[in-house]
């Protein structure tokens, strides 16, 4: 099979059919306390999760990392924090955003940088992420499958 016959298969493959939708995904409200946050990101295992709107909407990405250096204060971590702060004061919100019709070309290029990268529909509302195990896993399904 040719690169060019390659190429044409992994761009017919959307986002759509990769991505784990949303009522599978563990995230926190934007409103929500920093404990609140810490208690999902410990329990559920995840280093970061989507944060959402009380819409639904998708507002920013946070993890453990950015709140323990947080409450890190010079000697001890001041844990107080963690009900006195809101996850709206820490998340992050210039993230990279996907849609369902994108191509696995599109989702590939972005989680070279990231380990997931959330997917919104045309007016924002949060519908899912696409992980880099979901690239990983269809980029070796391909690899073996046009062995020549
Ligand atoms: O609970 C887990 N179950 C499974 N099956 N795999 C897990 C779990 N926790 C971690 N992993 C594995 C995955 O391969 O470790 C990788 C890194 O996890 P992370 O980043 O640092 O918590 C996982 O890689 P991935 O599946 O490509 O997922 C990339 C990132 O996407 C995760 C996490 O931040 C986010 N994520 C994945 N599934 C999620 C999720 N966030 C919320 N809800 C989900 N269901």
């Amino acid at each position: 099979m040719s690169m060019l016959q390659r190429g044409k298969q992994l761009t017919d493959i959307l986002v759509s059919d990769l991505m784990i939708s949303a009522e599978k995904v563990a995230h926190v409200q934007m409103n929500n306390p920093l404990e609140h946050a810490l208690l999902v990101l410990v329990k559920s295992g995840y280093s970061a999760v989507p944060v959402l709107d009380s819409q639904s909407k998708l507002v920013g990405t946070i993890g453990k990392s950015v709140i323990l250096n947080e409450i890190l204060g010079l000697e001890r971590f001041e844990v107080e924090k963690l009900s006195e702060m809101t996850v709206q004061d820490v998340m992050k919100t210039d993230i990279p955003l996907l849609t369902a019709k994108h191509s696995f070309t599109d989702g590939l290029k972005k989680v070279i940088n990231i380990p997931f990268v959330c997917v919104v529909d045309d007016v924002g509302y949060f519908i899912g992420i696409l992980t880099r195990r979901a690239i990983l896993k269809e980029l070796r399904k391909y690899i073996y499958s046009t062995v020549d």
